[in-house]
């Protein structure tokens, strides 16, 4: 078993169930109960990605309604010369949430003497199998595994050295927090730089709301399964009995709050039991499961300086659907 750095002082072993799983359980109840009894039925999007939903989310990429994926990577084969000239030489990489490494490493292999990788992420499974890749790919590179929550600011540690660090955060994933968590989870990453080090972000931008919500309610609907996995989930692991077919998929754009919503609509009056909780619903009450943001550069720029970043460049797409933005924390 070989143990890996954990956030904090804590070390982790590879092994799930030494990790504290029930903790992880509890929490999970916790949160759950809670989103469940409050005024506006809500679950934590984070939930949705337990193994059965990281699959699905991996199936939604390959969607073509699903445009972020593959525009992110166009945008990314397109410039990647040009962006890798923007982080510049010598440079730290962190990535928080970096799952398999696999949009860091092209980006990696082209830069000028990267000087070392910081991948961030809660599976040690995922994260051993992508350090033994980028470590075979990138001889000379030190990848340096952190297992830990990247919205918790001790996830990224601190910084040792004095070269230029850069924090990779694709993937649109800062669309799935709220301004305030946002602006929050940017001045946490903000915490471990320095003057003159950078961020390299990926953000879906504001756009036809068609187009916004065919892709979050595909016709193939494996977003709807995405969706209900949590439901199931909860009676997988919290002993629950929601009825997967009295609650429908539902996804529209909010153009006030430049957000996609995704919520569990239910389709009768029903009572669900969770742990020995119950839980009532009225007919047509909702659970909301996530928000996706969409940004404009204005807004996006308001966000970023509001946390200390400031753009020097973007790179976008023909139909400005999405964008890559590299901005200098100062
Ligand atoms: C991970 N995240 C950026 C996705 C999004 O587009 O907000 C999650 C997702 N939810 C439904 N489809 C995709």
């Amino acid at each position: 078993m070989r143990t890996l750095k954990a956030s904090g002082n804590a070390s982790l072993s590879t092994d799930p169930e030494e990790n504290g799983h029930s903790e992880a359980v509890s929490e999970f109840s916790r949160d759950v109960i809670r989103g469940l009894t409050s005024p506006r039925k809500t679950l934590p999007c984070k939930y949705l990605y337990d193994e059965a939903g990281s699959l699905i989310f991996e199936q939604i990429c390959e969607l073509d309604d699903y445009y972020l994926t593959r525009t992110e990577s166009e945008i990314f084969s397109k410039n990647l010369p040009a962006i890798a000239e923007a982080l510049g030489r010598d440079v730290t990489m962190i990535e928080p949430g970096a799952g398999n490494c696999e949009k860091a490493q092209p980006l990696l292999a082209i830069m000028d003497t990267p000087r070392c990788y910081i991948p961030i992420d809660i599976s040690p499974e995922i994260l051993l199998a992508a350090e033994s890749r980028i470590e075979t790919a990138l001889p000379g590179l030190q990848v340096q595994p952190v297992i830990g929550d990247f919205t918790m600011p001790e996830s990224l540690g601190e910084k040792t050295a004095e070269n230029k660090e850069v924090i990779f955060f694709p993937g649109s994933t800062i669309g799935n927090f709220t301004w305030e968590q946002a602006r929050t989870l940017l001045q946490g990453f903000g915490s471990r730089l320095s003057a003159g080090d950078g961020l390299l972000l990926g953000v879906d931008l504001v756009k036809d709301s068609v187009i916004l919500e065919r892709a979050y309610h595909d016709d193939q609907h494996v977003t709807e399964a995405f969706n209900k996995n949590l439901l199931q989930r909860i009676n997988r692991e919290l002993n629950g009995d929601f009825d997967l077919d009295a609650f429908a998929h539902k996804a529209f754009y909010h153009p006030l709050r430049q957000r996609v919503e995704m919520h569990l609509v239910s389709l009768k009056s029903q009572r669900v039991n969770i742990d020995g909780v119950q839980i009532d619903f009225e007919e047509g009450e909702t659970i909301h499961t996530e928000n996706s943001h969409k940004y404009t550069l204005e807004t996006l720029e308001t966000l970023l300086a509001d946390a200390g970043f400031h753009p020097q460049q973007y790179w976008t797409d023909k139909n400005k659907h999405y964008a890559l933005c590299y901005a200098d924390f100062a």
